[in-house]
């Protein structure tokens, strides 16, 4: 994989660490998958679409390139799925702590267990938002806890987890499952105000875990699970809006693009959506503006304990 250039082709002067306020992770990683494989090459094809994507949002105004994007080397460390998690997560830790708005690109979920355990020691009463059409919630899978079923696992036992856009589980799965806070797919077709009540879910803090099998097949079928039945364009991107507008996003990745030659459109949609998501969380800040991601030196975090519903 080609990193010695900047994400999007965009100028040095934005692609530099120190100035950046926004750090993107490739994590190419595809060991536990179990259809359809490719999901490796996502971050490759994600690259490239990139670098052929028009730089100016027409809805917010901006180019959000200007706020500086740092591509970081891959995470590569693939010797076994526990050492690839522990790996995201000392990185991911790691830029939270140099004040930067962390970004992953995956590669299949399993990298998001690294990337929330990061985010959830740094910032307090996390809403961990998973959108994908699986629920992920297997306690383990194949023999290990990190098989990119149980991707929000552990994030049902230490965060406040919102699970949207499922439509496809297994029954030992409902054990994990809060149905107070899982909007399937089935309801929200016919629920108007399904956005509403996600966002009223969350806490402040929010990291958004986004799983490009929530999106219907015929607008993103390059994926290795692909289930009838999902979001589309618009509804996706105004919920996403809506969800920065409101919240303290303070992160988030994308995962799951298993790219085909037959279809490039695929890899421009998760290219379009990584970057409207930045430009939505960067509406409204000057680019000379100083960024403060809000991580929280002081918190300790336990992630052994339940997230209390109750605490504010
Ligand atoms: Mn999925």
């Amino acid at each position: 994989m080609n990193t010695s250039k900047n994400y999007a082709g965009i100028p040095d002067e934005f692609a530099q660490l120190e100035t950046a306020k926004v750090v993107l992770i490739p994590v190419p990683y595809d060991g536990t998958s179990t259809w359809g494989k490719g999901a490796d090459k996502g971050p490759k094809a994600f690259l490239e679409a990139s670098e052929n994507m028009e730089l100016y949002d027409i809805e917010t105004a901006t180019e959000v390139y200007e706020q500086g994007i740092h591509l970081t080397a891959p995470v590569t460390e693939n010797s076994s799925p526990e050492a690839m998690v522990n790996e995201v997560h000392k990185i991911t830790k790691d830029f939270i702590k140099r004040n930067k708005f962390v970004t992953l690109f995956g590669g299949e979920h399993s990298i998001s267990i690294g990337s929330i355990r990061a985010f959830n020691e740094c910032f307090d009463n996390l809403t961990v938002l998973h959108i994908d059409a699986h629920a992920d919630l297997r306690e383990s899978y194949e023999g290990t806890k990190y098989n990119h079923a149980c991707a929000v696992h552990e994030a049902s036992q230490t965060t406040n987890l919102l699970q949207v856009g499922i439509r496809s589980m297994d029954a030992i799965e409902k054990t994990f499952m809060d149905e107070e806070k899982t909007f399937f797919a089935h309801d929200m077709v016919n629920d108007e105000y399904w956005i509403d009540k996600v966002v009223e879910a969350c806490t402040d803090n929010v990291f958004i875990t986004f799983d490009l099998d929530v999106l219907d097949p015929s607008i993103m079928p390059s994926t290795g699970t692909p289930e009838p039945g999902g979001l589309l364009w618009y509804e996706t991107l105004e919920f996403l809006k809506q969800v920065f507008t409101e919240k303290n996003v303070v992160g988030f990745d994308i995962v799951e693009l298993c790219p085909n030659e037959a279809d490039k459109s695929s890899d421009f949609l998760a290219a379009k959506l990584y970057y409207k998501m930045l430009g939505y969380k960067f509406m409204g800040q000057d680019a000379d503006e100083d960024y403060d991601n809000s991580y929280d030196v002081d918190y300790k975090s336990n992630t052994n304990l339940k997230f209390e519903d109750d605490e504010d």
